[in-house]
């Protein structure tokens, strides 16, 4: 916090934008990314939420979690999608007709998705009860403690497919970059053409323009990815011979890792053992270390485990890996370069703010969703990796950038890189949450 200075009056006026546009899209016990692109709730939105509403309403960051992890499965995975149940058929493609939890052992009788997203709760829970320490809030941590164990212990095992140490992503929504340049290569392998998509009808293409968000082409690959995972009643065993679509993701790692080391944290409050969590982070980070970074370039890169090989783009995926403490040093050296480089322009000083992918590509794309804007998620991850290692410098670069973009668009979902115009929904959640932390 506390990282935008100027005219009082400035943040004064940006934090009543951040708050109206939280409360406007809490929904009795959740908050929604989206009322028109995103109306139900969203995992790793839900955190970055918590987050936000720690600075507000505490007990709300608190409600947020629970009802998530209220959704989760028996065997321990947390659904990147909870449906609510009050919504008509059609507000979300694709809805849940089409994920058809209900048909799978594991889910709860609530309806949801059956993949996960980053893991970024435990820390969230961490930030929110730090912020707001009470009883209620150590109440809800004790609640909440065995699920995000629970949670970790399914990412640590069932999708360990690569047997190294590290969780794959069996969709990239799964990595919540969905369109990334960084799933280019492996989802050109998962057959399927525009026509799958002709049964179904977008939804948000009725609300944002074409050129901004993924293609016909992406979404047909990403119904058959899901289709092929739900008609094997989202079991991950055996996910290696059967499923098109299997990567390790850098920043999906390193939320692993980053919420080990919050459950170490939060470990002594709810009477646990810190110890194992130490070692699951080191172990975390050191197979992070070990199987996706590219000394060649200097960053980390995804590993496609149906080659074998890592990912040539360089997106912003590679930068996440700053938010492990335990990073060793050269590879914090090598990824704050990275981000110094003219691909990503962090800097004190930032002329531009900081893209979702390599400005210097042929095929960056300043409109279209993750293959190029800029989203205050991420800057966030980064801003708060780079303050964990020592470079408050950067961080109020990036800081300053992140709170410009805001003031000139608004709470926008995602921002053009060069001119900072607001992209997608005009009253996205995470956007708004993540600025509350930043001004507090
Ligand atoms: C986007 O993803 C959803 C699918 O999960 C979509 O495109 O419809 C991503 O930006 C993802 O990271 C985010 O969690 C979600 C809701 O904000 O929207």
């Amino acid at each position: 916090g506390g990282a935008v200075d100027g005219p009082g009056g400035d943040v004064e006026r940006l934090r009543r934008v951040a708050v109206a546009t939280l409360e406007a899209n809490w929904e009795h016990d959740h908050t929604v990314p989206s009322r028109t692109l995103y109306p139900h709730q969203w995992s790793w939105d839900s955190a970055f939420m918590a987050i936000g509403w720690a600075h507000l309403r505490p007990e709300y960051a608190w409600r947020e979690l629970e009802s998530l992890f209220r959704a989760q499965w028996a065997d321990g995975r947390v659904p990147h999608i909870v449906f609510n149940p009050r919504l008509p058929v059609g507000a979300y493609f694709p809805g849940p007709e089409f994920w058809a939890s209900e048909r799978a052992e594991a889910a709860p009788t609530i309806a949801t998705s059956g993949l996960v997203q980053p893991p970024v709760h435990a820390l969230a829970a961490w930030l929110a009860y730090r912020r707001a320490p009470s009883d209620p809030a150590r109440a809800a941590l004790r609640r909440l403690y065995p699920r995000l164990v629970a949670q970790q212990r399914y990412l640590a095992t069932r999708r360990d497919v690569g047997g190294a140490g590290l969780a794959c992503v069996v969709h990239p929504w799964e990595s919540g970059l969905d369109n990334s340049p960084a799933w280019d290569a492996p989802m050109a392998a998962v057959a399927a053409d525009e026509a799958v998509m002709r049964a179904y009808r977008r939804h948000d293409t009725a609300h944002a323009p074409a050129a901004h968000r993924p293609t016909d082409l992406d979404y047909a690959r990403y119904v058959t990815i899901v289709a092929s995972y739900r008609d094997g009643g989202y079991r991950d065993a055996e996910l290696a011979r059967r499923h098109p679509f299997l990567v390790e993701c850098p920043l999906f790692n390193a939320a692993a890792g980053a919420a080990e080391h919050a459950l170490a944290a939060i470990a002594p409050l709810v009477d646990a053992d810190p110890g194992p969590h130490r070692e699951r982070a080191a172990r975390i980070t050191e197979a992070l270390v070990r199987r996706l970074y590219d000394p060649a370039t200097g960053t980390f890169q995804p590993r496609d485990l149906r080659t074998g090989r890592l990912v040539p783009a360089r997106t912003v995926l590679g930068l996440a890996p700053l938010i492990l403490p335990d990073l060793p040093a050269s590879q914090v050296t090598a990824v704050v370069a990275e981000a110094c480089s003219a691909r990503f322009g962090v800097a004190g000083r930032m002329s531009r703010p900081l893209p979702s992918y390599d400005r210097t590509a042929p095929d960056f794309e300043p409109l279209r969703y993750w293959r190029g804007p800029s989203w205050m998620n991420i800057n966030w991850l980064v801003r708060r990796g780079l303050l964990g290692h020592g470079r408050a410098d950067l961080a109020t670069g990036l800081g300053r950038s992140m709170a410009e973009l805001v003031a000139t668009a608004g709470c926008h979902e995602y921002f053009h890189p060069d001119t900072g115009a607001g992209l997608g929904s005009a009253a996205f959640g995470w956007t708004a949450a993540l600025l509350l932390d930043l001004l507090a």
